[in-house]
């Protein structure tokens, strides 16, 4: 049986070995959650990018350019990072390059693994769809806070796990921790993370109507998948 296993923040990453695994990387709050809207909505090509400099050179391609720093929309980018800027306005068509503080760095940092995937509450049943039929072992990549433990990513991997028992084995106990703590927290997710810290700074800039979007289960079917540079 296959096994799922979940790395708690990126700066871990040198203790797994991600070769021959699916990576699932996760960054519920929100950078995840805005691509796998955004390819729902119409945009045809994501590409993850790690810099500000590097991925505001994507316009000169015609690119949509999407920088978020701190919570906040970057200086000089055509959007942020909310998973509204694709429910809003049509964006069909479009190819976007995107940098986060924290999720598009996970996804990067994931590229040893043989496929990379963006999951999100958003369309974590069709995630476990795929792991299901890909049949490799599996670990959950979260992207945290700055290097630091989030328990929004932690309640993702948890959820994940919770679809998957029975079919692949909880034999970490990151798999386990995640699991209890989504299985507290499932019935009121959002009442869960009251306090968390990322759901405070998204209080504080007046941004908790995404997590509220960003909470949800199984909106969506689609799965990205990194090829190369692209989602
Ligand atoms: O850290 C990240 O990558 C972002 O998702 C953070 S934020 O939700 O856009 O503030």
């Amino acid at each position: 049986m296959p096994s799922i296993d979940v790395c708690f923040s990126p700066e871990l990453l040198h203790l797994y070995n991600l070769t021959g695994k699916i990576a699932v990387v996760v960054d519920v709050l929100r950078a995840t959650s805005s691509m796998v809207t955004a390819l729902s909505h119409g945009v045809t090509h994501i590409t993850p990018v790690s810099e500000l400099e590097a991925c505001l050179a994507y316009r000169e391609k015609g690119y949509l350019v999407a920088a978020e720093r701190d919570g906040l929309k970057a200086d000089g980018f055509d959007l942020g990072n909310s998973p509204f800027h694709y429910l809003e306005e049509d964006r069909t068509g479009r190819f976007l390059a995107i940098t986060t503080t924290n999720g598009t760095k996970a996804m990067r940092l994931s590229s040893s693994a043989d496929e990379v995937l963006a999951g999100a509450f958003l369309n974590v049943g069709a995630v476990a769809d795929y792991l299901r039929k890909a049949g490799k072992d599996v670990v959950v990549v979260c992207a945290g806070w700055k290097g630091l433990f989030n328990l929004e990513d932690t309640l993702f991997a948890g959820a994940l796990a919770d679809r998957l028992q029975g079919e692949f084995t909880f034999d970490h106990d990151a798999t386990q921790a995640a699991w209890h703590l989504y299985n507290t927290a499932k019935e009121d997710k959002m009442g869960f993370l009251a306090n968390a810290s990322h759901v405070q700074r998204m209080k504080r800039l007046d941004i908790l109507k995404d997590t509220e979007f960003c909470l949800q289960e199984d909106v969506y079917t689609v799965v990205p998948v990194l090829q190369g540079d692209i989602l």
